[in-house]
């Protein structure tokens, strides 16, 4: 019989298995703490882990678990996610703050578990409360398994690249007043590079991120969308970039001028510095499908080759799509994305499925006491799927669940909309902008296999909608325009290389005339150890948009004792925006 024994020793932890065999596992301390910092000729506090914006990166090898002691030092609630991470058997660590912890109070601190399966390239932590991962949030950095290689030639270097927004006020207040106001948050001040605006951006051209090169050699780049709300358009002056991932699962490589990248998701990139040595600005820039209001400034980074030159006294910008608008530029990247489906890299999509499952997106409006809300007609925003929009439990679900504990959360959520109608019509009822509010999540069976139809509608407004699944994978099949047509779009669905992703955006349609939306065809739990999971909505609203989506797991091997929760926790975080209800009102059991 084995024997396990857990240790603390020299900071790290080790896992012995008998008396012979002992593994060390990586343990990092995260303080989450206010620090002062200088962007656009002014410093503000913002919320840091260990000081630092953006915070540290955690690095790991494919199947390693890794231990995070967090403590916050901060000033107000908050709660640390590992997004894309599977964390097979272990939910409690995951994060999501009211779905599976309640939040850690000022002060408080909290041991997080990170378990790494079949992750392999690049992914990311964050804050997951309120707007706070807005400053609060990292890289993580998974290595292949010892021995094991990458799936293209090893890159001279490497580097994360962490796109983020900016706000010149303070991301509490900001928060906090566009819950009071029910309308849209004010638009960022400025994106970022690595933490930094750049060379566009007043008082700011000096701490320009540089990333030096040497001339004829290969790197990787690990791109992270941190931005709250906006998909961004990213690319290098004169270098294409091969794109070779995304959200830790390797693409077929494809070469490409400019990439587009959702809120959440991660893409790696190899690009060869094959120019004449010289500067060459990097640059991003929002994306926005919908007819909204958003910032239309750009981020920019230099990549600078070593060596003696004399450079060009203006770097040219890169060729960014040209129109902020550019659905078609948005879509045809996206749309270019195939799962690498090779001999050590197989894939898995489900032929049969169990579950079907058919998702409306829609933003809503609430009523508001003398119409005195910042949304249309004095209305306060919302938005919902199968028109129900989120309420926050006074409870973490996890734990509602897992203890029995009732009227926390109802089990009804819809596999269907409740109300059929022309989703995609330019004009609709205004009857139909009002959703119900609840707590309602969606029981699966052990080992379901699930198909997600997500149709965009035109409520209030249509546009992109980011959507992102904690702790699984799925298989992006396919996508198109318009109202879903059950017998004719599974006809075009891509079974053989579609894209593995735990991000994805649910693009706006870009034939508005035609009065169509888009719809997004997922398939499947693609993880070979099936699991049973139940489904929460949780639909926050504030802003153009705001997405949250949960799977939980159920008791995989009831029969088997085992001390905790099994399988995963979900969480779809888009466009993550604030709740409608304030987070003061929660009640949250020590
Ligand atoms: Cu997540």
């Amino acid at each position: 019989m084995k024997i396990l024994i857990s240790l603390q020793l020299l900071g790290l932890t080790l896992l012995c298995v008998g008396i012979f065999h002992c593994q060390a596992w990586p343990r990092y301390t995260f303080v989450v703490e206010e620090t002062p910092y200088r962007r656009l000729c002014s410093t503000k506090n913002i919320l840091t882990v260990n000081g630092q914006f953006p915070g540290p990166t955690l690095y790991a090898r494919m199947g390693d678990t890794i231990i995070v002691d967090v403590y916050n030092k901060g000033n107000r609630n908050i709660t640390i996610h590992w997004h894309g991470v599977k964390q097979l058997r272990n939910p409690w660590s995951d994060g999501p703050a009211y779905i599976t912890q309640c939040p850690i109070q000022p002060g408080g601190s909290f041991t997080q578990t990170i378990m790494f399966s079949s992750e392999e390239g690049t992914l990311w932590w964050h804050a997951h409360s309120d707007w706070d991962r807005a400053t609060v949030h990292g890289a993580i950095v998974i290595y292949p398994n010892r021995g094991a290689t990458y799936p293209f030639p090893k890159p001279h270097a490497e580097f994360p690249i962490i796109l983020g927004e900016w706000w010149k006020e303070d991301i509490g207040q900001l928060y906090n007043e566009t819950i009071q106001s029910g309308g849209d948050p004010n638009i960022s001040s400025a994106f970022l590079i690595n933490g930094q605006p750049g060379d566009l951006y007043p008082c700011s051209k000096p701490d320009t991120f540089k990333l030096m090169v040497d001339y004829g050699k290969t790197y990787l780049l690990r791109l992270i969308n941190s931005a709250m709300q906006e998909i961004l358009f990213f690319s290098i002056a004169n270098h294409k970039v091969t794109v070779v991932g995304s959200d830790a699962s390797y693409t077929k490589p494809f070469s490409s001028d400019y990439v587009t990248i959702s809120p959440g998701q991660t893409i790696d990139l190899l690009f060869t510095a094959d120019q004449s040595p010289n500067h060459y600005y990097i640059a991003a820039k929002a994306y926005v499908g919908g007819a909204v209001v958003y910032d239309n400034t750009t981020t920019t980074a230099m990549l600078q080759y070593n060596g003696n030159y004399t450079s060009t006294s203006t770097p040219s910008l890169p060729n960014l799509p040209y129109y902020h608008n550019d659905t078609k530029a948005s879509v045809h990247f996206t749309g270019s994305l195939r799962s690498l489906a090779d001999k050590n890299h197989p894939i898995d999509v489900p032929r049969k499925i169990t579950t079907p499952l058919f998702y409306t997106l829609s933003i809503n409006t609430l009523p508001c006491l003398n119409n005195s809300c910042a949304g249309p007609n004095g209305t306060r925003l919302a938005a919902s799927v199968n028109n129900i929009s989120f309420v926050n439990p006074s409870i973490d679900i996890l734990q509602a669940y897992y203890y029995h504990i009732n009227g926390v959360f109802g089990t009804r959520f819809p596999n269907f909309p409740p109300l059929l109608f022309n989703f995609t019509a330019q004009v609709l009822p205004l009857y139909l902008q009002t959703p119900k509010l609840g707590t309602e999540v969606k029981i699966l069976k052990y080992n379901a296999t699930v198909e997600i139809v997500f149709q965009g509608t035109n409520l209030v407004a249509g546009d992109d909608h980011p959507m992102h699944i904690h702790g699984f994978s799925f298989y992006v099949v396919g996508w198109g325009l318009g109202n879903f047509d059950e017998d004719k779009d599974p006809l075009t669905y891509n079974l053989v290389d579609p894209p593995l992703l735990n991000t994805i955006a649910v693009p706006v349609n870009a034939l508005q005339k035609k009065g169509s939306l888009p719809t997004k065809f997922f398939r499947g739990l693609p993880n070979s150890l099936s699991k049973s999971v139940f489904f929460d909505e949780k639909m926050l609203s504030v802003g153009n948009m705001s997405w949250n989506w949960n799977l939980f797991p159920t008791k995989e091997r009831p029969s088997k004792k085992v001390s905790m929760v099994v399988g995963n926790v979900i969480y779809l975080a888009g466009k993550l925006g604030a709740n409608f209800i304030n987070d003061k009102n929660y009640v949250c059991r020590k």
